[in-house]
């Protein structure tokens, strides 16, 4: 028994070291989003919060931990000590009122600040230059609309960057058409639920254009973790050319008409939208610009030719559990409709 626990803690230590070294590892690389490196005005205010709390909690820690060691030190039991109990000491009102007013007072103050911060941000005043986009969260997908563009995407989205001398800020409307969901993009701002029947809000103005990682944050289902989400930060040229282009119907190219085919007999369309055809689909992701994304599926996996073709055939290969069905199609269709898939830029 003894060495079974002994086995078991030695094992769950070792678990443990192992993740702390990992991920430390992987936010040392930057691979990981980080909340230590905020780059969006929320963020911005989360992160000093955070700063703040664990200055006061750390000097506290750094008071008792060293009153404690210093304890330790000077009164250890020595060889020269009297036998028998010690003198006791009963009943100091006032040591006893020191200690429970004094932490009475130190979590008013964090209560206090952490309550002006999450209104500072929940209330701050919309400005009307502000980019409206609707989030939807899917098992296990993203769907992101722009309703002044008349633009409907999927997985990857795209904002623009804000300066001081052309602040912009996007505010996003979060509902879910299915089970709750949690957008979150750590460098940018906290974490939103995303609920059916119910719309939360949230906003960013991020400083520093690039690309954001981001993840859901709330469990929903068996590809939870392949939730994955990609902010663009766009300049305002970048953006532009974006926007422009997603509001494009899809490219009509004769030598794909195979593959076309393939999408509208096959069931494709009823559950994916191509703006310009007949596919009207609202189950799946809007595919009108499937190229214009740099991966599949939610961040699944590279957007490759290859990659699409075995998504196609079988979607289970990077998300077991997906909620597209493996169509059963012969390998020429697959190459067909991979083909025609490839070419909506
Ligand atoms: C029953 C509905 C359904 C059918 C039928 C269906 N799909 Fe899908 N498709 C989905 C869903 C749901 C997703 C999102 C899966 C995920 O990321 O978890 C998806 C994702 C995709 C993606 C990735 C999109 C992106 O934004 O990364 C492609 C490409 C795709 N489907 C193509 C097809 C093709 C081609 C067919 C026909 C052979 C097809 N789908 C049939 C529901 C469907
Ligand atoms: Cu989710």
């Amino acid at each position: 028994m003894q060495t079974l626990r002994a086995q078991r803690l030695i094992h769950r230590g070792s678990a443990t070291a192992w993740f702390l070294l990992t991920s430390s590892m992987l936010i040392a690389q930057g691979a990981t989003p980080s909340t230590l490196a905020p780059a969006s005005t929320p963020a911005h205010q989360i992160f000093d919060l955070s700063v703040f709390v664990v200055a006061i909690t750390g000097g506290i820690f750094l008071i008792v931990g060293g009153l404690l060691a210093l304890t330790l030190y000077r009164f250890r039991a020595r060889k020269t000590d009297p036998l028998g109990e010690p003198a006791q000491i009963y009943g100091s009102t006032q040591i006893e009122l020191a200690w429970t007013v004094i932490p009475i007072l130190i979590v008013v103050v964090l209560f206090l600040t952490t309550a002006r911060i999450i209104f500072a941000i929940q209330d701050a005043p919309k400005p009307h230059t502000a980019l409206d986009v609707t989030v939807i969260g899917h098992q296990f997908w993203w769907e992101f609309r722009y309703p002044k563009y008349a633009v409907i995407t999927a997985n990857e989205l795209h904002i623009p960057v804000s300066s001081d001398a052309a602040p912009e800020a996007t505010f996003l409307k979060l509902t879910s058409a299915d089970v709750n969901h949690s957008f979150w993009i750590p460098q940018l701002a906290g974490k939103t639920d995303l609920i059916a029947n119910h719309v939360n809000t949230m906003w960013m103005d991020p400083k520093k254009p690039g690309l954001y990682l981001g993840q859901c944050a709330q469990f929903c289902g068996s590809q939870h973790a392949m939730m994955l989400l990609r902010v663009y930060v766009d300049t305002p040229e970048q953006f532009d050319a974006w926007m422009k282009n997603q509001q494009r119907a899809a490219p009509r190219d004769s030598t794909v008409e195979a593959g076309r085919t393939v999408f509208e007999k096959q069931a494709c369309m009823n559950c994916h939208t191509i703006s310009g055809t007949a596919a009207t689909g609202r189950f799946g992701p809007d595919l009108t610009h499937l190229m214009s994304r740099a991966t599949l599926a939610s961040g699944a996996m590279d957007n490759s030719p290859a990659n699409l073709r075995q998504w196609i055939k079988s979607p289970d290969t990077f998300k077991r559990g997906a909620l597209m069905p493996a169509m059963q199609l012969t390998d020429e269709q697959l190459n067909q409709v991979t083909a025609y898939l490839e070419t909506l830029k």
